[in-house]
Protein backbone atom coordinates (compact mmCIF):
# COMPACT_ATOMS: atom_id res chain seq x y z
CA UNK A 1 0.00 0.00 0.00
CA UNK A 2 1.27 3.46 -0.75
CA UNK A 3 2.65 5.00 2.49
CA UNK A 4 3.78 8.58 0.87
CA UNK A 5 -0.32 9.48 1.92
CA UNK A 6 -0.80 12.97 3.24
CA UNK A 7 -3.51 12.58 6.28
CA UNK A 8 -6.41 13.34 4.54
CA UNK A 9 -5.55 10.08 2.14
CA UNK A 10 -4.89 7.27 4.52
CA UNK A 11 -5.30 3.72 4.58
CA UNK A 12 -7.63 3.50 7.48
CA UNK A 13 -9.84 5.79 8.98
CA UNK A 14 -11.42 5.05 12.14
CA UNK A 15 -14.15 6.69 13.73
CA UNK A 16 -14.25 6.88 17.49
CA UNK A 17 -11.49 7.12 19.57
CA UNK A 18 -12.85 5.16 22.89
CA UNK A 19 -11.09 1.58 24.30
CA UNK A 20 -11.72 0.37 20.32
CA UNK A 21 -10.30 3.24 18.18
CA UNK A 22 -7.55 3.72 20.33
CA UNK A 23 -6.67 0.01 20.41
CA UNK A 24 -6.93 -0.43 16.51
CA UNK A 25 -5.07 2.71 16.23
CA UNK A 26 -2.07 0.95 17.99
CA UNK A 27 -2.71 -2.34 16.31
CA UNK A 28 -2.03 -0.75 13.05
CA UNK A 29 1.13 1.33 14.01
CA UNK A 30 4.11 -0.13 12.36
CA UNK A 31 2.40 -2.03 9.61
CA UNK A 32 2.97 0.37 6.81
CA UNK A 33 -0.56 1.63 6.60
CA UNK A 34 -1.74 5.07 7.64
CA UNK A 35 -4.32 5.33 9.82
CA UNK A 36 -5.99 8.76 11.28
CA UNK A 37 -8.75 8.57 14.07
CA UNK A 38 -11.84 11.21 14.05
CA UNK A 39 -13.13 11.61 17.34
CA UNK A 40 -16.16 14.22 17.64
CA UNK A 41 -15.08 14.82 21.27
CA UNK A 42 -12.01 17.15 22.82
CA UNK A 43 -10.92 14.00 24.87
CA UNK A 44 -10.22 10.00 24.16
CA UNK A 45 -12.56 7.29 25.81
CA UNK A 46 -15.58 7.00 23.96
CA UNK A 47 -18.07 5.92 26.82
CA UNK A 48 -16.21 6.53 29.52
CA UNK A 49 -15.60 10.17 28.41
CA UNK A 50 -19.41 10.92 28.06
CA UNK A 51 -20.63 8.78 30.99
CA UNK A 52 -19.23 11.07 33.56
CA UNK A 53 -22.64 10.78 36.09
CA UNK A 54 -21.51 10.81 39.59
CA UNK A 55 -21.10 6.30 40.74
CA UNK A 56 -20.28 5.91 37.29
CA UNK A 57 -17.87 2.71 37.79
CA UNK A 58 -17.28 -0.39 35.10
CA UNK A 59 -19.05 -3.58 36.79
CA UNK A 60 -16.62 -6.51 35.41
CA UNK A 61 -13.64 -6.31 37.80
CA UNK A 62 -11.23 -3.93 36.52
CA UNK A 63 -8.31 -6.92 36.37
CA UNK A 64 -9.99 -8.12 33.66
CA UNK A 65 -12.41 -4.86 32.15
CA UNK A 66 -8.49 -3.90 30.99
CA UNK A 67 -6.85 -4.41 27.79
CA UNK A 68 -4.06 -7.40 27.60
CA UNK A 69 -2.55 -6.98 24.30
CA UNK A 70 0.44 -5.48 26.40
CA UNK A 71 2.28 -7.67 29.13
CA UNK A 72 4.25 -4.91 30.89
CA UNK A 73 0.83 -2.50 30.15
CA UNK A 74 -0.63 -5.15 32.53
CA UNK A 75 1.66 -5.51 35.15
CA UNK A 76 2.75 -2.23 35.78
CA UNK A 77 -0.57 -0.51 35.62
CA UNK A 78 -2.54 -0.13 39.37
CA UNK A 79 -6.26 -0.46 39.99
CA UNK A 80 -7.55 0.93 43.09
CA UNK A 81 -10.52 -0.99 43.34
CA UNK A 82 -12.25 -4.36 42.19
CA UNK A 83 -14.20 -2.18 40.10
CA UNK A 84 -12.97 1.03 38.88
CA UNK A 85 -14.88 4.67 38.89
CA UNK A 86 -14.81 6.68 35.34
CA UNK A 87 -12.26 8.53 36.26
CA UNK A 88 -9.75 5.96 36.89
CA UNK A 89 -10.75 4.15 33.60
CA UNK A 90 -10.32 7.64 31.91
CA UNK A 91 -6.86 8.24 33.23
CA UNK A 92 -6.08 4.30 32.11
CA UNK A 93 -7.16 4.91 28.72
CA UNK A 94 -5.18 8.51 28.38
CA UNK A 95 -2.25 6.53 29.91
CA UNK A 96 -2.45 3.87 27.07
CA UNK A 97 -2.80 6.57 24.73
CA UNK A 98 0.49 8.67 25.70
CA UNK A 99 2.51 4.99 26.64
CA UNK A 100 1.91 3.92 22.84
CA UNK A 101 2.25 7.40 21.48
CA UNK A 102 -0.98 7.19 19.99
CA UNK A 103 -2.52 10.81 20.08
CA UNK A 104 -0.51 12.51 17.11
CA UNK A 105 -3.16 10.30 15.13
CA UNK A 106 -6.12 11.26 16.37
CA UNK A 107 -8.00 14.23 15.54
CA UNK A 108 -10.29 15.66 17.69
CA UNK A 109 -13.57 17.59 18.06
CA UNK A 110 -13.75 16.15 14.38
CA UNK A 111 -17.38 14.56 13.84
CA UNK A 112 -17.96 12.93 10.58
CA UNK A 113 -20.76 13.61 9.20
CA UNK A 114 -20.80 11.07 6.17
CA UNK A 115 -19.09 8.18 4.74
CA UNK A 116 -19.71 6.89 1.41
CA UNK A 117 -18.11 4.17 -0.68
CA UNK A 118 -16.97 5.22 -4.05
CA UNK A 119 -17.58 2.64 -6.63
CA UNK A 120 -14.84 3.51 -9.01
CA UNK A 121 -12.28 4.01 -7.22
CA UNK A 122 -13.38 1.50 -4.16
CA UNK A 123 -12.43 3.95 -1.89
CA UNK A 124 -14.42 5.66 0.90
CA UNK A 125 -14.97 9.51 0.99
CA UNK A 126 -15.77 10.42 4.95
CA UNK A 127 -16.98 14.11 5.18
CA UNK A 128 -16.66 15.78 8.93
CA UNK A 129 -17.27 18.67 10.20
CA UNK A 130 -13.51 19.87 9.80
CA UNK A 131 -12.88 17.77 6.40
CA UNK A 132 -13.23 15.62 3.79
CA UNK A 133 -10.69 12.52 4.09
CA UNK A 134 -10.74 9.27 1.51
CA UNK A 135 -9.34 5.94 2.45
CA UNK A 136 -9.17 2.40 1.76
CA UNK A 137 -10.88 1.07 4.65
CA UNK A 138 -13.17 2.57 7.17
CA UNK A 139 -13.72 0.67 10.59
CA UNK A 140 -16.20 2.35 13.27
CA UNK A 141 -15.55 2.37 16.41
CA UNK A 142 -18.51 3.83 17.26
CA UNK A 143 -19.52 1.91 20.35
CA UNK A 144 -22.81 0.09 21.36
CA UNK A 145 -23.85 2.36 23.75
CA UNK A 146 -23.17 6.17 22.44
CA UNK A 147 -26.35 7.21 21.34
CA UNK A 148 -28.77 8.84 23.96
CA UNK A 149 -32.73 8.08 23.67
CA UNK A 150 -34.22 10.87 24.54
CA UNK A 151 -37.69 10.55 25.70
CA UNK A 152 -40.52 12.00 24.11
CA UNK A 153 -42.79 13.29 27.04
CA UNK A 154 -44.65 16.50 26.59
CA UNK A 155 -43.56 19.50 27.86
CA UNK A 156 -39.35 18.13 28.21
CA UNK A 157 -38.64 21.24 25.77
CA UNK A 158 -40.04 23.65 27.83
CA UNK A 159 -38.11 22.70 31.22
CA UNK A 160 -36.52 25.93 32.59
CA UNK A 161 -34.86 24.18 35.82
CA UNK A 162 -31.41 21.93 35.56
CA UNK A 163 -31.74 19.49 32.56
CA UNK A 164 -28.52 16.56 33.04
CA UNK A 165 -28.23 13.48 31.17
CA UNK A 166 -26.36 11.13 32.42
CA UNK A 167 -25.31 9.80 29.36
CA UNK A 168 -23.55 13.44 28.70
CA UNK A 169 -22.88 14.65 32.41
CA UNK A 170 -20.64 18.40 32.54
CA UNK A 171 -17.06 17.89 33.66
CA UNK A 172 -17.30 20.66 36.21
CA UNK A 173 -19.09 19.33 39.59
CA UNK A 174 -22.63 19.46 39.64
CA UNK A 175 -24.16 21.57 42.72
CA UNK A 176 -27.09 19.27 43.67
CA UNK A 177 -27.04 20.07 47.27
CA UNK A 178 -30.28 20.69 48.68
CA UNK A 179 -32.05 20.65 45.11
CA UNK A 180 -35.56 18.85 44.38
CA UNK A 181 -34.17 16.42 41.86
CA UNK A 182 -35.94 14.01 39.30
CA UNK A 183 -34.55 11.17 37.86
CA UNK A 184 -36.08 9.05 34.95
CA UNK A 185 -34.81 5.85 34.60
CA UNK A 186 -33.93 2.73 36.76
CA UNK A 187 -31.29 1.34 34.57
CA UNK A 188 -27.59 0.58 35.22
CA UNK A 189 -27.02 4.01 34.79
CA UNK A 190 -29.59 5.25 37.33
CA UNK A 191 -29.01 2.51 39.74
CA UNK A 192 -24.93 3.47 39.82
CA UNK A 193 -25.91 6.97 40.10
CA UNK A 194 -28.89 6.96 42.43
CA UNK A 195 -27.49 5.89 45.67
CA UNK A 196 -24.32 8.44 45.37
CA UNK A 197 -27.15 11.43 44.68
CA UNK A 198 -29.44 10.68 47.33
CA UNK A 199 -27.12 11.46 49.97
CA UNK A 200 -26.43 15.25 48.10
CA UNK A 201 -30.26 16.17 47.42
CA UNK A 202 -33.41 17.34 49.12
CA UNK A 203 -35.60 15.68 47.61
CA UNK A 204 -34.55 12.69 44.50
CA UNK A 205 -38.09 11.77 42.79
CA UNK A 206 -37.70 8.30 40.88
CA UNK A 207 -39.51 8.15 37.73
CA UNK A 208 -39.46 3.93 37.00
CA UNK A 209 -41.05 2.29 34.10
CA UNK A 210 -39.56 -1.08 34.24
CA UNK A 211 -37.95 -2.32 37.63
CA UNK A 212 -34.53 -3.63 37.19
CA UNK A 213 -32.78 -6.95 38.80
CA UNK A 214 -29.34 -5.49 40.72
CA UNK A 215 -26.67 -7.29 42.23
CA UNK A 216 -24.21 -5.46 45.00
CA UNK A 217 -20.63 -4.92 43.72
CA UNK A 218 -19.52 -5.25 47.41
CA UNK A 219 -16.76 -2.99 45.60
CA UNK A 220 -13.93 -1.93 47.57
CA UNK A 221 -9.91 -1.51 47.48
CA UNK A 222 -8.55 -3.64 45.24
CA UNK A 223 -7.54 -7.06 47.35
CA UNK A 224 -3.65 -6.63 46.74
CA UNK A 225 -3.40 -10.50 47.42
CA UNK A 226 -5.87 -11.28 44.46
CA UNK A 227 -3.98 -8.34 42.39
CA UNK A 228 -0.46 -10.64 42.91
CA UNK A 229 -1.93 -14.01 41.91
CA UNK A 230 -3.89 -13.04 39.00
CA UNK A 231 -0.41 -10.95 37.62
CA UNK A 232 1.43 -13.66 38.43
CA UNK A 233 -0.87 -15.85 35.83
CA UNK A 234 -1.97 -12.92 33.58
CA UNK A 235 -2.67 -14.81 30.53
CA UNK A 236 -4.12 -17.84 31.66
CA UNK A 237 -6.29 -15.46 33.99
CA UNK A 238 -7.27 -13.61 30.56
CA UNK A 239 -8.00 -17.11 28.87
CA UNK A 240 -10.44 -18.03 31.46
CA UNK A 241 -12.56 -15.01 29.64
CA UNK A 242 -13.12 -17.40 26.74
CA UNK A 243 -14.41 -19.80 28.40
CA UNK A 244 -17.67 -18.13 29.75
CA UNK A 245 -20.48 -18.00 27.87
CA UNK A 246 -20.50 -13.95 28.51
CA UNK A 247 -16.77 -13.76 28.72
CA UNK A 248 -16.13 -12.86 32.66
CA UNK A 249 -13.42 -15.02 33.95
CA UNK A 250 -13.60 -17.63 37.07
CA UNK A 251 -17.39 -18.00 36.19
CA UNK A 252 -17.97 -21.47 36.42
CA UNK A 253 -21.35 -22.00 34.56
CA UNK A 254 -21.11 -26.08 34.04
CA UNK A 255 -24.02 -27.12 36.87
CA UNK A 256 -27.58 -27.09 36.19
CA UNK A 257 -30.13 -25.28 38.62
CA UNK A 258 -32.29 -27.31 37.66
CA UNK A 259 -30.17 -31.09 38.89
CA UNK A 260 -28.98 -29.49 41.95
CA UNK A 261 -30.31 -29.57 45.46
CA UNK A 262 -32.29 -26.69 45.83
CA UNK A 263 -30.65 -26.06 49.47
CA UNK A 264 -27.02 -26.29 47.85
CA UNK A 265 -28.45 -24.14 45.04
CA UNK A 266 -29.54 -20.99 47.35
CA UNK A 267 -26.00 -21.58 49.17
CA UNK A 268 -24.42 -20.65 45.94
CA UNK A 269 -26.17 -17.59 44.53
CA UNK A 270 -25.82 -16.38 48.04
CA UNK A 271 -22.52 -17.05 47.66
CA UNK A 272 -22.44 -15.32 43.94
CA UNK A 273 -24.97 -12.06 45.43
CA UNK A 274 -22.31 -11.65 48.19
CA UNK A 275 -19.33 -11.89 45.47
CA UNK A 276 -19.93 -12.33 41.88
CA UNK A 277 -21.49 -9.33 40.38
CA UNK A 278 -22.78 -9.50 37.16
CA UNK A 279 -21.48 -12.94 37.64
CA UNK A 280 -24.78 -14.44 39.55
CA UNK A 281 -26.15 -14.69 36.22
CA UNK A 282 -24.09 -16.43 34.28
CA UNK A 283 -23.23 -18.65 37.47
CA UNK A 284 -25.40 -21.12 36.58
CA UNK A 285 -25.48 -22.80 32.77
CA UNK A 286 -29.48 -23.13 32.94
CA UNK A 287 -30.14 -19.85 34.09
CA UNK A 288 -30.24 -18.09 30.75
CA UNK A 289 -31.97 -21.06 28.68
CA UNK A 290 -34.62 -22.49 31.46
CA UNK A 291 -37.35 -20.20 32.91
CA UNK A 292 -38.16 -22.36 35.70
CA UNK A 293 -34.38 -22.19 37.38
CA UNK A 294 -34.31 -18.64 35.64
CA UNK A 295 -37.34 -17.78 38.23
CA UNK A 296 -35.21 -19.79 41.35
CA UNK A 297 -32.40 -17.03 40.73
CA UNK A 298 -34.97 -14.51 40.33
CA UNK A 299 -37.19 -15.02 43.07
CA UNK A 300 -33.86 -15.10 45.14
CA UNK A 301 -33.33 -11.41 43.96
CA UNK A 302 -36.88 -10.54 44.96
CA UNK A 303 -36.24 -12.07 48.39
CA UNK A 304 -33.36 -10.09 48.88
CA UNK A 305 -35.30 -6.74 47.63
CA UNK A 306 -37.80 -7.37 50.08
CA UNK A 307 -34.90 -7.83 53.01
CA UNK A 308 -33.38 -4.90 52.07
CA UNK A 309 -36.36 -2.40 51.40
CA UNK A 310 -38.30 -1.58 54.45
CA UNK A 311 -41.45 -0.19 52.65
CA UNK A 312 -43.38 -3.26 51.45
CA UNK A 313 -44.83 -1.19 48.89
CA UNK A 314 -41.87 0.13 47.41
CA UNK A 315 -39.90 -3.34 47.73
CA UNK A 316 -42.91 -4.69 45.70
CA UNK A 317 -42.60 -2.04 43.37
CA UNK A 318 -38.68 -2.50 42.93
CA UNK A 319 -39.11 -5.71 42.23
CA UNK A 320 -39.40 -7.02 38.54
CA UNK A 321 -41.18 -9.85 37.55
CA UNK A 322 -39.69 -10.77 34.25
CA UNK A 323 -36.70 -13.08 34.01
CA UNK A 324 -33.50 -11.83 35.44
CA UNK A 325 -31.13 -11.41 32.87
CA UNK A 326 -33.11 -10.61 30.10
CA UNK A 327 -32.64 -7.16 30.54
CA UNK A 328 -29.28 -5.94 31.39
CA UNK A 329 -28.30 -6.99 34.72
CA UNK A 330 -27.27 -4.40 36.99
CA UNK A 331 -24.45 -4.20 39.57
CA UNK A 332 -24.85 -1.47 42.53
CA UNK A 333 -23.19 0.05 45.67
CA UNK A 334 -26.33 0.27 48.04
CA UNK A 335 -29.02 0.97 45.27
CA UNK A 336 -32.23 -0.86 47.27
CA UNK A 337 -30.78 0.22 50.53
CA UNK A 338 -31.27 3.98 48.99
CA UNK A 339 -34.97 3.85 48.90
CA UNK A 340 -35.14 3.50 52.76
CA UNK A 341 -34.14 7.27 52.79
CA UNK A 342 -36.74 9.76 53.74
CA UNK A 343 -35.23 11.44 50.94
CA UNK A 344 -36.17 9.13 48.31
CA UNK A 345 -39.30 8.97 46.67
CA UNK A 346 -40.36 5.68 44.10
CA UNK A 347 -42.70 6.78 41.33
CA UNK A 348 -44.05 4.10 39.42
CA UNK A 349 -45.09 5.03 35.53
CA UNK A 350 -47.28 1.92 35.12
CA UNK A 351 -49.64 3.22 38.02
CA UNK A 352 -48.91 6.58 37.34
CA UNK A 353 -47.69 8.14 34.05
CA UNK A 354 -45.74 11.09 33.23
CA UNK A 355 -48.65 13.77 31.74
CA UNK A 356 -46.17 16.13 31.11
CA UNK A 357 -42.89 18.19 32.36
CA UNK A 358 -43.82 21.68 33.16
CA UNK A 359 -41.44 24.63 33.61
CA UNK A 360 -40.37 23.81 37.14
CA UNK A 361 -42.17 20.55 38.06
CA UNK A 362 -43.17 17.17 36.43
CA UNK A 363 -47.22 15.69 36.54
CA UNK A 364 -47.58 12.40 36.93
CA UNK A 365 -50.18 10.99 40.03
CA UNK A 366 -49.60 14.21 41.50
CA UNK A 367 -47.35 17.57 40.74
CA UNK A 368 -43.53 17.12 41.95
CA UNK A 369 -41.65 20.49 42.41
CA UNK A 370 -37.98 20.40 41.06
CA UNK A 371 -34.77 22.20 40.36
CA UNK A 372 -33.25 19.62 38.33
CA UNK A 373 -34.02 16.84 35.64
CA UNK A 374 -31.96 13.53 35.36
CA UNK A 375 -32.32 11.82 32.07
CA UNK A 376 -31.51 8.46 32.40
CA UNK A 377 -33.11 7.12 29.61
CA UNK A 378 -30.82 4.70 28.02
CA UNK A 379 -29.44 4.37 24.51
CA UNK A 380 -30.27 3.93 20.48
CA UNK A 381 -27.90 0.83 21.60
CA UNK A 382 -25.65 -0.99 19.35
CA UNK A 383 -26.99 0.60 15.77
CA UNK A 384 -27.54 3.95 17.02
CA UNK A 385 -23.93 5.22 16.22
CA UNK A 386 -24.19 3.57 12.69
CA UNK A 387 -27.50 4.77 12.02
CA UNK A 388 -27.60 8.30 13.16
CA UNK A 389 -25.03 9.71 10.37
CA UNK A 390 -25.14 8.54 6.79
CA UNK A 391 -23.08 5.65 5.96
CA UNK A 392 -23.69 4.89 1.99
CA UNK A 393 -22.70 1.79 0.77
CA UNK A 394 -23.15 0.01 -2.89
CA UNK A 395 -25.42 2.03 -5.36
CA UNK A 396 -26.11 4.74 -3.17
CA UNK A 397 -27.31 2.31 -0.31
CA UNK A 398 -27.64 4.05 3.40
CA UNK A 399 -27.14 1.20 6.18
CA UNK A 400 -30.07 3.06 7.99
CA UNK A 401 -32.25 2.30 5.27
CA UNK A 402 -30.64 -1.35 4.89
CA UNK A 403 -31.38 -2.56 8.59
CA UNK A 404 -35.18 -0.51 8.70
CA UNK A 405 -36.33 -4.10 9.23
CA UNK A 406 -33.56 -4.67 11.65
CA UNK A 407 -29.74 -4.79 11.58
CA UNK A 408 -28.03 -7.71 10.04
CA UNK A 409 -24.42 -8.16 10.08
CA UNK A 410 -21.95 -10.62 9.24
CA UNK A 411 -19.98 -11.85 12.47
CA UNK A 412 -20.58 -8.44 13.87
CA UNK A 413 -17.42 -7.59 11.50
CA UNK A 414 -18.53 -6.77 8.18
CA UNK A 415 -22.03 -5.67 6.21
CA UNK A 416 -23.15 -6.51 2.61
CA UNK A 417 -23.09 -3.55 0.29
CA UNK A 418 -20.56 -1.53 2.61
CA UNK A 419 -17.12 -3.47 1.33
CA UNK A 420 -13.63 -2.39 3.22
CA UNK A 421 -16.52 -1.13 5.91
CA UNK A 422 -15.42 -2.88 9.60
CA UNK A 423 -17.34 -2.52 12.48
CA UNK A 424 -15.96 -3.42 15.91
CA UNK A 425 -18.47 -5.22 18.20
CA UNK A 426 -21.72 -4.62 15.71
CA UNK A 427 -24.70 -6.51 16.48
CA UNK A 428 -24.68 -10.03 15.83
CA UNK A 429 -21.41 -10.32 17.95
CA UNK A 430 -20.99 -11.31 21.73
CA UNK A 431 -20.54 -7.37 22.12
CA UNK A 432 -23.31 -6.04 25.00
CA UNK A 433 -23.56 -9.36 26.46
CA UNK A 434 -20.07 -10.12 26.99
CA UNK A 435 -16.81 -8.84 28.70
CA UNK A 436 -16.68 -5.65 26.42
CA UNK A 437 -12.69 -5.40 27.00
CA UNK A 438 -11.77 -8.89 25.41
CA UNK A 439 -14.54 -8.89 22.92
CA UNK A 440 -13.16 -5.39 21.51
CA UNK A 441 -9.33 -6.65 21.36
CA UNK A 442 -10.54 -9.95 19.73
CA UNK A 443 -12.17 -7.66 16.77
CA UNK A 444 -9.30 -5.00 16.62
CA UNK A 445 -7.49 -8.48 16.05
CA UNK A 446 -9.04 -9.95 13.76
CA UNK A 447 -9.25 -6.67 11.50
CA UNK A 448 -6.16 -6.20 11.26
CA UNK A 449 -5.23 -9.88 10.51
CA UNK A 450 -7.16 -9.62 7.98
CA UNK A 451 -6.28 -6.10 6.27
CA UNK A 452 -2.65 -8.09 6.45
CA UNK A 453 -3.86 -11.22 4.72
CA UNK A 454 -5.81 -8.87 2.18
CA UNK A 455 -2.57 -7.34 1.42
CA UNK A 456 -0.30 -10.42 1.43
CA UNK A 457 -2.79 -11.92 -1.17
CA UNK A 458 -3.40 -8.95 -3.11
CA UNK A 459 -7.21 -8.63 -2.43
CA UNK A 460 -8.12 -4.98 -2.56
CA UNK A 461 -11.93 -5.47 -1.49
CA UNK A 462 -13.76 -7.29 1.53
CA UNK A 463 -17.18 -7.11 1.58
CA UNK A 464 -19.57 -9.89 3.58
CA UNK A 465 -21.56 -11.83 1.66
CA UNK A 466 -25.30 -11.17 1.47
CA UNK A 467 -26.31 -14.95 2.03
CA UNK A 468 -23.57 -15.46 5.15
CA UNK A 469 -25.07 -12.15 6.80
CA UNK A 470 -28.49 -13.78 6.24
CA UNK A 471 -27.38 -17.38 7.74
CA UNK A 472 -25.50 -15.77 10.20
CA UNK A 473 -28.32 -13.74 11.73
CA UNK A 474 -30.40 -16.88 11.87
CA UNK A 475 -27.80 -18.27 13.52
CA UNK A 476 -28.07 -15.31 16.14
CA UNK A 477 -32.14 -15.72 16.25
CA UNK A 478 -31.88 -19.17 16.85
CA UNK A 479 -29.48 -19.34 19.74
CA UNK A 480 -31.51 -16.09 21.22
CA UNK A 481 -34.75 -18.21 20.87
CA UNK A 482 -33.29 -20.98 22.74
CA UNK A 483 -33.24 -18.56 25.91
CA UNK A 484 -35.19 -16.17 27.97
CA UNK A 485 -33.90 -13.37 26.46
CA UNK A 486 -35.94 -13.52 23.62
CA UNK A 487 -38.95 -12.97 25.49
CA UNK A 488 -37.53 -10.40 27.48
CA UNK A 489 -38.47 -6.82 26.08
CA UNK A 490 -35.02 -5.14 26.33
CA UNK A 491 -32.33 -2.94 24.42
CA UNK A 492 -31.15 -6.35 23.05
CA UNK A 493 -33.96 -6.81 20.85
CA UNK A 494 -34.59 -2.92 20.56
CA UNK A 495 -37.41 -2.50 22.64
CA UNK A 496 -36.69 0.27 24.62
CA UNK A 497 -37.37 2.35 21.68
CA UNK A 498 -40.76 2.19 19.77
CA UNK A 499 -39.66 3.41 16.15
CA UNK A 500 -37.02 0.90 15.91
CA UNK A 501 -37.18 -2.87 14.88
CA UNK A 502 -37.75 -5.30 17.39
CA UNK A 503 -34.89 -7.47 16.05
CA UNK A 504 -32.39 -9.42 18.72
CA UNK A 505 -28.82 -8.34 18.14
CA UNK A 506 -25.68 -9.93 20.22
CA UNK A 507 -25.00 -12.80 19.71
CA UNK A 508 -25.09 -14.94 22.94
CA UNK A 509 -22.27 -17.44 23.79
CA UNK A 510 -18.17 -15.95 23.86
CA UNK A 511 -16.88 -19.77 23.44
CA UNK A 512 -19.16 -20.41 20.26
CA UNK A 513 -18.53 -17.44 19.14
CA UNK A 514 -14.36 -17.69 19.42
CA UNK A 515 -14.97 -20.85 17.79
CA UNK A 516 -16.89 -19.85 14.62
CA UNK A 517 -15.11 -16.69 14.00
CA UNK A 518 -12.01 -18.91 14.05
CA UNK A 519 -13.51 -21.03 11.89
CA UNK A 520 -14.19 -18.40 9.06
CA UNK A 521 -10.45 -17.10 9.27
CA UNK A 522 -9.08 -20.49 8.66
CA UNK A 523 -11.06 -21.14 5.48
CA UNK A 524 -9.49 -18.22 4.10
CA UNK A 525 -12.20 -15.72 5.68
CA UNK A 526 -15.49 -17.63 4.05
CA UNK A 527 -18.72 -15.87 3.49
CA UNK A 528 -16.65 -12.84 2.49
CA UNK A 529 -16.08 -11.97 -1.12
CA UNK A 530 -13.30 -10.32 -2.22
CA UNK A 531 -11.97 -8.35 -5.15
CA UNK A 532 -8.23 -8.68 -6.73
CA UNK A 533 -8.80 -5.41 -9.25
CA UNK A 534 -7.08 -2.42 -8.10
CA UNK A 535 -8.26 0.78 -9.04
P1 LIG B 1 -30.85 1.51 30.08
O1 LIG B 1 -30.38 0.28 30.71
O2 LIG B 1 -31.42 1.43 28.70
O3 LIG B 1 -31.92 2.19 31.04
C1 LIG B 1 -32.76 3.23 30.61
C2 LIG B 1 -33.88 3.39 31.56
O4 LIG B 1 -34.72 4.45 31.12
C3 LIG B 1 -34.78 2.15 31.65
O5 LIG B 1 -35.21 2.02 32.96
C4 LIG B 1 -35.93 2.53 30.72
O6 LIG B 1 -37.12 1.86 31.01
C5 LIG B 1 -36.06 3.99 31.02
N1 LIG B 1 -36.75 4.76 30.00
C6 LIG B 1 -36.44 4.85 28.70
N2 LIG B 1 -37.32 5.66 28.07
C7 LIG B 1 -38.19 6.08 29.00
C8 LIG B 1 -39.34 6.90 28.98
N3 LIG B 1 -39.76 7.48 27.85
N4 LIG B 1 -40.01 7.10 30.13
C9 LIG B 1 -39.58 6.53 31.25
N5 LIG B 1 -38.53 5.72 31.35
C10 LIG B 1 -37.83 5.49 30.23
O7 LIG B 1 -29.69 2.61 30.00
P2 LIG B 1 -28.55 2.90 31.04
O8 LIG B 1 -27.86 4.12 30.61
O9 LIG B 1 -29.08 2.90 32.41
O10 LIG B 1 -27.60 1.68 30.93
C11 LIG B 1 -27.04 1.34 29.67
C12 LIG B 1 -25.76 0.62 29.81
O11 LIG B 1 -24.79 1.58 30.17
C13 LIG B 1 -25.61 -0.38 30.85
O12 LIG B 1 -26.03 -1.62 30.52
C14 LIG B 1 -24.13 -0.39 31.11
O13 LIG B 1 -23.45 -1.16 30.17
C15 LIG B 1 -23.78 0.99 30.97
P3 LIG B 1 -37.48 0.45 30.23
O14 LIG B 1 -36.63 -0.57 30.90
O15 LIG B 1 -37.11 0.65 28.78
O16 LIG B 1 -38.92 0.28 30.46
Amino acid sequence: MNQSKTSLNPDVVIVGAGVAGIYMLHKLKNTGLTTVVLEKSDELGGTWNWNRYPGARCDIPSLEYSYQFDEELQQDWNWSEKYSAQPEILEYLNHVADRFDLRKDISFEEEVLEAKFNEELSLWDIKTNKEVYQSKFCIFATGCLSVPNKPDIEGLEEFEGQLLSTSYWPREKVDLADKNVAIIGTGSSSIQTIPEIAKEVKNLYVFQRTPNYSIPSNNGPMDKGVEADIKSRYAEFRKENWKNGFGIAGISDEALIAESDIDEVNNQLEDNWKNNGLGFFGGYADVPIDANSNEVAAAFVRNKIKEIVKDPKTADKLSPKYHIGGKRLCVDTGYFETFNRENVHLIDLHSSPINRIGKSNIEADQEYDIDTLILATGFDAMTGALTSLDIVGRNGIILRDQWKQGAKSYLGLGVSNFPNLFTITGPGSPSVLSNMMPSIEQHVNWIADCIGWMIDNNKNVIESSLSAEEEWMDLVNEIAGMTIFKSTESWYNGSNIDSKAKAFLPFIGVPVYTEKLEEVTSNNYQGFIFDTSNN
